[in-house]
Parts: structure tokens; sequence; C-alpha cells
């Protein structure tokens, strides 16, 4: 039994989130996996609207599915369970060979009730909601509602169980998101009688170990005394990563997969200040990542979901949410073409997976949060992402696990970028003709808007694989071979069969490396040796 063991993929290990020098992967059957995702739409979690999921899924060539398991759906009258949806969503995904992230849609969805249970939404009393100072009714519910957290935790634990006996063998559901994009629009705490206790008293010690006074400088005390003005923010994030950690630690519990949170991100651009109304308080935002950290140790990642456009918004979350303690994922962005580039820049920087909200083929378009559209052209800027990255995606995961890798993506500046690798670096130039160097005046066809970019791994000392799309790289030598002149040793277009063996499809050379190497509008893979000379 041992020997059969040594062969690599371990079917029987559990998928695991490990972390290792500060760099993170996703362990699925044992070896590093690349999340490329896409996630359906809210209302796509019922057996007969999964034709419609799977077609688009496949379409964009993902490898893995994002959908909600609803509270409302596994149990619609109180203490009976139903479970068909996720035993036919299972047994499809094993047949179209997808794996599943499961997103649990409990007492927070975007903050809100949507998709609790009749007989929780309308029972004020047993599942209380968040008030104000006046002691008005927020929409949210309350983190100290324990009564909510009992029932939400028992649902929860129930659909553990129910996946453990399903899926304890065959690993085909490899993560679980717990509630989605919590926190609270218009109300920064709750000031109900618990709250205020709880805020009068002083900051645990494990959150103070992990998020530093922005203010202050106080190292104890209460969250006023410490936090100052972002006590209340920061008071409200401790009590729903705690109601969260609650949820998640009873779950792992029973069966221990790998769990996240998601976030509606707050602008990562401006200065950081306190609270004012302008993005959901307690929510993962980049800021409080710390007390995330502190409070739900049973929650791997916090993750951003992106819906700017800007990319310099873009770029700013990725670099805030990707952290020696917490592994870079982005579980929802955009649909829409513009965004597809970003995922350059996640797998390049080590990022665990990355996934366009809203791909199924129902007619339900997030614009302009995605694209207008919702057929097939929808899902095709991604499709080519992901389909060159499906068969190499076991050996670009361990590559990025071992840090040998990098990714940009086309600013809308639409300026050169540097990126510094072990003894060379290298330029990525966006809009270049592929033959000559006039660059912005008589651009590349088809790049009238950003869409470039490029990811690279070094595989050896002078050895690369690049894969891109319509940017150009250059390599110079630096750190020890700097000052010397560089040549291609070879150039290799070819890619990987999903088995690890390269397949060769020509050599490049003369004009094709003349000018820097040049991405078209299909993403290619290279294999790319450079070499010295004194
Ligand atoms: C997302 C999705 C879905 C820059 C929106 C984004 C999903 C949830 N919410 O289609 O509802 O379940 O996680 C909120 C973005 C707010 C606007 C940001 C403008």
């Amino acid at each position: 039994l041992a020997s059969l063991f040594a062969f690599g993929a371990h079917a029987a290990d559990l998928p695991r989130l490990v972390t290792k020098e500060g760099r993170h992967a996703l362990m699925v059957d044992g070896a590093p996996y690349l999340i490329l995702g896409g996630q359906a739409h809210n209302s796509s979690n019922y057996p007969n609207a999964l034709p419609k999921v799977w077609a688009a899924i496949n379409d964009a060539q993902a490898n893995t599915l994002e959908i909600p398991v609803a509270w409302e759906q596994i149990e619609a009258t109180e203490g009976k369970f139903d479970f068909s949806y996720v035993d036919t969503l299972v047994t499809q995904a094993r047949e179209k060979n997808v794996r599943l992230v499961l997103l649990w849609f409990g007492t927070w969805k975007n903050t809100g009730p949507g998709y609790l249970p009749a007989w929780v939404k309308f029972d004020n009393r047993r599942f209380p909601r968040m008030v104000d100072k006046a002691g008005k009714d927020s929409y949210c519910h309350s983190p100290f509602g324990t009564e909510t957290l009992k029932a939400d935790r028992k649902a929860f634990v129930a659909l553990m169980e129910h996946l453990k006996k399903l899926d304890g063998e065959q690993h085909t559901v490899i993560m679980v998101q717990v509630e989605n994009e919590v926190g609270t629009y218009g109300l920064v705490r709750d000031y109900g009688p618990a709250a205020q206790k709880a805020f009068n008293g002083p900051v645990p010690a494990a959150v103070l170990a992990k998020q530093k006074a922005p203010v202050s400088g106080k190292s104890s005390g209460t969250w006023q005394a410490v936090y100052g003005d972002y006590a209340e923010q920061y008071f409200h994030t401790w009590a729903i990563a705690h109601y969260i950690e609650e949820i998640a630690k009873a779950g792992r519990a029973v069966y221990d997969l790998p769990m996240f949170v998601n976030n509606a991100v707050r602008n990562a651009v401006e200065p950081l200040a306190p609270w004012k109304g302008n993005f959901a308080s307690g929510g993962p935002t980049y800021d409080v990542i710390g007390i995330w950290k502190a409070a739900a140790p049973h929650i791997d990642v916090a993750a951003p979901d992106i819906y700017d456009h800007e990319s310099n918004k873009i770029f700013a979350t990725l670099d805030k949410f990707r952290r020696p303690d917490n592994a870079l994922f982005v579980p929802e962005i955009g649909n829409s073409a513009d965004l597809a580039r970003v995922a350059w820049p996640v797998f390049g920087k080590g990022g665990i997976g990355f996934a366009p909200f809203g791909i199924d083929y129902f007619e339900f378009s997030n614009y302009p949060l995605g694209a207008k559209a919702t057929d097939r052209t929808m899902v095709e800027p991604f499709a080519q992402i992901f389909g060159t990255f499906r068969p190499m995606m076991r050996e670009w995961a361990q590559w990025a696990f071992e840090g040998r890798t990098q990714g940009v993506a086309e600013s809308d500046e639409r300026t050169p970028q540097t990126i510094t690798l072990k003894n060379w670096t290298a330029t990525v130039s966006y809009r270049q003709r592929q033959f000559g160097d006039q660059a912005a005046k008589d651009p590349m066809e088809g790049t009238d808007k950003p869409n470039g970019g490029l990811a690279v791994a070094q595989t050896g000392d002078n050895e690369f694989v690049v894969v891109g799309q319509r940017a150009r790289i250059k390599f110079e030598p630096s750190g020890r071979h700097a000052g010397k002149p560089a040549l291609y040793a070879r150039v290799e277009e070819g890619r990987y069969d999903g088995k690890g063996n390269w397949v060769l499809e020509r050599v490049w050379n003369g004009d094709q490396t003349d000018y820097g190497l040049n991405f078209g509008t299909t993403p290619t893979v290279l294999k790319v040796k450079i070499g010295t000379y004194q």
C-alpha cells in the first residue's frame, strides 16, 4: 500500500490550506491546486437550474464551480433537513470532473437576511436584528443573537455531516465559504444590551496581539481606549468574526474542509480612515484582517470580491489581501472582459484561485459590476486564460507555492511594468506591434482597451515558463548577471498535456524573438532558456 501512495496524488488526503515561509497552497488530493473558478448567480442553486450552470462552467474551461447552499433550502422547516440539491450537485460535478466550493448563505448574505428560512426571518424576538443608538431595528441580524447562532450552526453542522458522508472519500467539495459578504451597511455596530456590555469590556488579548491600534498606540484597555475612532468598527468586526468562528469551528469538528470568508471591499487606495458609512462595517475589509485572524482561527482566508474596474484599486486590493498570514484568493470578480486580465497577477503572485461571478446562462446581468452579456461571449475572455492554465495548473500551483512565480496585468495607464526575478529583470509592455519597436501610435490589433497580462515562473537559474496575452516581455541580466550580454538559448512554444509532460509545438527564433517575446490575442505558453557570456 505504501508504494501506491508514492505516486503523488493522494485522494485520501483532505483538502487543506498550507502555509510555508509566508506562501500558501490549497492542497487537493495531496498537491497544490489552482482554482480556475466560476461562481454561479445567486439563485442558480437548484437541481433544475444546474444545466445552465454547467454549460457556462464548461465553456469557461473552469475546473471549479462556486455555488450557494442556502439555509432556506436545506431547513425550510426547523429541524427537518433536505440535502437533495447537494446530492444532485455533487453527483453532477463528479460527472463533469469539476470541483466544488460551497457558499453557505445563512445568517448573512451581502449582510442581509435574504436566505434565512422563513421561521428565522420573521421571528425577530428569537432571532433579533441589530439596534441603533435609539433602539431602532436594523435590517441586519445581530451577531449577539445567541439563538440565531445556535440555529445557523446547527444547520451548518448538518450540512458538513452530510458532506462527510457523501464526499468524505472523494473530495469533490474542496472548500466552504461561511456566510457571504458579512458586515452591516448604515450602522457601525449593534447597540443592544449584550453588545453594549461587551463594547465596554476589554479588548480580548488575541485581538490586541494581531490588530495594532492605528492611533492610540495603547496595548490594552477597552475598545474605545485602544482603538479610538476605529473602536466601533473593530468591535463589530470582532463580534461577527467570533460568530462565524463558532459556526466554522463546529463544522470543521465534523468535517475538516478549508473555510473562508469573502469581503465587499472598501477602497484600498484612499488613506485609511474610520468608518463613515462608506463600506459594510464588521466585514473582513483589508484593514481588519488581524481581527479576523485573532477571532476566527478556523477561517483560513479572508478573500476580496472585486467589482472595481480601476486598475489602481484592483492592484491595491490584491496587495492588501496577500499576506504571509492570508492567502490571496479572489472568489468573486466581475465577469466583464476587462477584468479577465486580473487573473494574471493573481496566478502570478501565488494566489490560490480566481473566479468570475455570474458564470451561468441565466439572463441576468449585474452590469455595471460585471458584463452586460449573459451568453457565451461573457465567458470567452476567462475561458482563454483558464484553458491555458488548466493542463498545467498542478505545475503552476507548485511553482507558486515555491515562490517562483510573478505576474502582472496591464494597468489603465498602459505603461510598462518591471518584474524582479533571480538574476534577471523582466520588462512587460503592452500595445506593441509584434515586429519592431513602435508602440502606442500604431498598436497591436485588439488592444484598444487594457486587456493584456502575463505570468512567469522561474523554473531554473536561467529558465522560465512564461504565459501571456497581448503583452511583450524582455529579459535583462541583473544581480549576478548584471552587465553581461544575454541571448536566448532556446524559446519553445508548446503546452503541458495535463499529465506533467511538455509538448513542443515549435521553437521561436528570428522575427519571433528579435523584438522581445510577443504574446498575441490567444494566450501562449513559452519555455524560455537564456544564456550569458563574458
Ligand atoms: C456580490 C455580488 C453578488 C464597485 C453582486 C457585490 C454576490 C455578492 N456583491 O452581484 O450579490 O453574492 O458577494 C457587492 C458590490 C457592491 C458594489 C461595488 C461597486
